[in-house]
């Protein structure tokens, strides 16, 4: 399917009441009227038949270099972050051109049925060739019509700690990545973290790229990098384009750090991103019981007003080996593992899965709103309750008025 629509009709909208027709005219949502009652689709009208009708959904956090790699060339048994990092090394050396681009679209591919239009991907720049992230420029190009790709230069094994690290980092930045990463946590000693932070955030803003940092996944409470970046942040005045992932060390800190830290928060405006199935797989590995969950704390950031996203992290690779790249099933765990099962939290939890990953990749034209592009999905249910109960697969993807999937309810 692949045909230009004219209106979507009996529509549902988040927060409104009833009914509502949405017309599309030059790709862009040109009018948002309410119904009386159901009406009956024309020719070129999608009917939405009285669902949720929401923006596409967002994966603000993925690796797509090393999707589907899971057990090559051997599976990680302990389960930890670290050892997934050497598992990769080894899997890194096989990388071909050709390898990545395969990976990387069926990953893609796979997202696309699930409703998402917009993704950003880390892509491990600790590699002499670039290989990956030449791969990557290629695959952004190629899936352009039915998704957004922002490619994150991420230095898997660290900047101060990998021979030409800092080279190889601006190297991918003057070759097109749209993000500047990194990864303090992992650096040799925790001044190499703290001076790879305020340098990666120098070559960001020198280059007006995005910043998206891997950053405090450890359950060590004394793990605080995220201080530094977000004091970069504030000085920088940069906020809204600097992103915070995992920052798991965050579930482990003490209250009066915290407390202390979210004044600091709030000033910069950061970004946050939290892998839920990710860190409840990969964390907690070095507790006996009582055993960490090695999340973030999401809803006391969405309560300071932080913009907060889930991402999925991982398909199938060394760190994770599941992922189906439906985002109900991340929310779902999420909202569990952040004890946000409150009807509030329900009500209002669909943000975490579109909007602040919107957010987070700093997208300036997203929504439902008269005069934006013509994009949304159609999910299986009235209201975000009903979506979650369900977990279905969207019912349709609409990119710019034009029919991306369309299937049964
Ligand atoms: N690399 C990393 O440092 N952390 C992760 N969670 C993944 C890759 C998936
Ligand atoms: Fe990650």
């Amino acid at each position: 399917m692949n045909h230009s629509l004219s209106t979507i009709i009996n529509a549902r909208l988040q927060g409104r009441e009833g009914l509502y027709r949405i017309s599309i005219a030059n790709g862009r949502f040109s009018d948002i009227s309410a119904q009386t009652g159901f009406d009956k689709a024309g020719e070129s009208d999608l009917d939405a038949a009285g669902n949720l009708v929401a923006p596409p959904f967002v994966e603000p956090h993925i690796h797509l270099d090393a999707a589907m790699t899971a057990g090559e060339p051997r599976w990680n048994k302990s389960g930890t972050l670290f050892e997934g990092i050497e598992c990769w090394a080894e899997r890194k050396a096989m990388l071909t051109r050709e390898d990545v681009i395969e990976r990387a679209e069926r990953t893609l591919k796979l997202f696309a049925g699930q409703g998402i239009q917009y993704v950003r991907t880390h892509v491990d720049v600790t590699d002499p060739q670039l290989t990956a992230l030449q791969a990557m420029l290629e695959v952004r190009e190629r899936v352009a019509s039915t998704i957004d790709l922002q490619i994150v230069a991420f230095p898997q094994e660290g900047i101060w700690s990998f021979r030409n690290g800092k080279e190889l980092m601006e190297e991918s930045v003057r070759m097109g990545a749209d993000v500047v990463g990194g990864i303090p946590h992992f650096e040799f000693t925790r001044d190499y973290g703290v001076e790879s932070v305020r340098w990666l955030m120098e070559l960001a803003h020198k280059n007006d790229r995005l910043v998206d940092v891997h950053c405090d996944e450890i359950d060590d409470p004394e793990s605080r990098f995220l201080e530094v970046l977000a004091a970069e942040a504030l000085r920088l005045d940069y906020g809204s384009r600097v992103t915070a992932s995992h920052t798991c060390a965050m579930g482990s800190y003490n209250d009066a750090y915290c407390s202390r830290l979210f004044r600091l928060l709030k000033k910069s405006g950061l970004r946050f991103l939290s892998m839920p199935t990710e860190s409840l797989h990969l964390q907690g590995r070095f507790d006996g019981y009582p055993k960490r969950r090695g999340l973030t704390r999401v809803p006391e950031l969405l309560d300071a007003g932080l913009k907060v996203a889930f991402g999925q992290d991982s398909i199938r690779d060394p760190w994770y080996p599941l992922g189906n790249g439906n985002m109900l099933r991340t929310l779902d765990v999420g909202l569990h593992g952040c004890h946000m099962l409150g009807m509030s939290w329900i009500e209002r939890s669909l943000e975490l899965v579109t909007d602040n990953g919107a957010a987070a990749m700093d997208l300036r034209e997203y929504g439902i709103a008269e005069g934006m592009p013509a994009r949304c999905m159609v999910l299986q249910g009235q209201n975000p309750y009903e979506v979650l109960l369900g977990q279905q697969p969207v019912l349709a993807s609409v990119r710019d008025g034009r029919v991306l999937i369309s299937r049964q309810g």
